[in-house]
């Protein structure tokens, strides 16, 4: 399928409806070649690219941020760019304006990028994403379907037990999540080898899926499943390119 064909004309087509604002859900927003590309890449990366965690892998591109949640500046690699950064800047929030999910952060576009890869098994923690970066999550999935479980706090500001909402992560969609969803919510991945129970009525993003079908009484079993989070860090120092350290030469 052409993913430049079934794109929405306008971001609010593909809005979650279902959960407190904002979150938008795109299927096929890449194509399986250009998924396959960028997974060629990521496994092409030189081995010291990767940190492994106690339950998944990651690379961190341009660099990790310094103690101060700074970045050094460097521009992300081309690979990165082409075609996730290009196609998500021409989409535009409503067809009233046209402004895309980054005009109003500090650079106007993602200058960050995680990768992260889960076998099945592998999660991550819930947690917030927190104040380095400007409040939009741009994440594009690879290889194999996820849940992301999305958990409101108690009271006394601790988290809930149970996730509030559910999102169906699909390969080669893109998912966007923004404002209160990103302020206000903890999201975190399950360590379990498959997501169950997942049906119309508990997954929040279930009318925009490309292929509920492949959903098997309401259990998904997982594979290995990698993500490409594109984020716009605030802080971001010249001192990168001053001194070349991360400069292509
Ligand atoms: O892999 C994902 O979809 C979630 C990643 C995540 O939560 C993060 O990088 O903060």
């Amino acid at each position: 399928m052409d993913a430049l064909a079934s794109l929405p004309s306008c971001l609010e087509e593909s809005r979650i409806g279902s959960l407190p604002a904002d979150a938008f859900y795109i299927k096929d927003f890449i194509s399986p070649e250009e998924e396959q590309a960028l997974l060629e890449k990521i496994e092409a990366a030189p081995k010291p690219r990767w940190k492994s965690l106690a339950h998944r892998r990651l690379q961190t591109w341009p660099s990790d941020l310094t103690k101060s949640n700074t970045l050094l500046e460097s521009a992300l690699p081309n690979w990165l760019l082409e075609p996730v950064v290009t196609r998500l800047l021409s989409l535009q929030t409503s067809t009233k304006t046209n402004d895309h999910i980054f005009s109003v952060s500090p650079h106007g576009a993602p200058n960050h990028v995680l990768i992260n890869e889960y076998k099945p098994s592998q999660g991550i923690m819930p947690h917030r994403d927190g104040s380095a970066y400007h409040p939009v999550v741009c994440t594009v999935s690879l290889g194999s379907s996820i849940t992301l479980d999305i958990y409101d706090t108690k009271e006394d500001g601790t988290r809930e037990n149970e996730p509030k909402y559910r999102i169906f992560q699909e390969p080669r969609s893109l998912l966007i999540t923004t404002g209160k969803l990103y302020t206000d919510f903890l999201h975190g991945i399950s360590e379990n080898d498959q997501d169950t129970n997942l049906s119309p009525e508990s997954v929040s993003n279930w009318d925009l899926l490309a292929s509920p079908e492949k959903i098997t009484n309401g259990t998904w079993q997982r594979a290995t499943r990698t993500s490409l989070t594109y984020r716009d860090v605030i802080k971001v120092s010249k001192l990168g390119n001053k001194f070349g350290i991360f400069r292509k030469r």
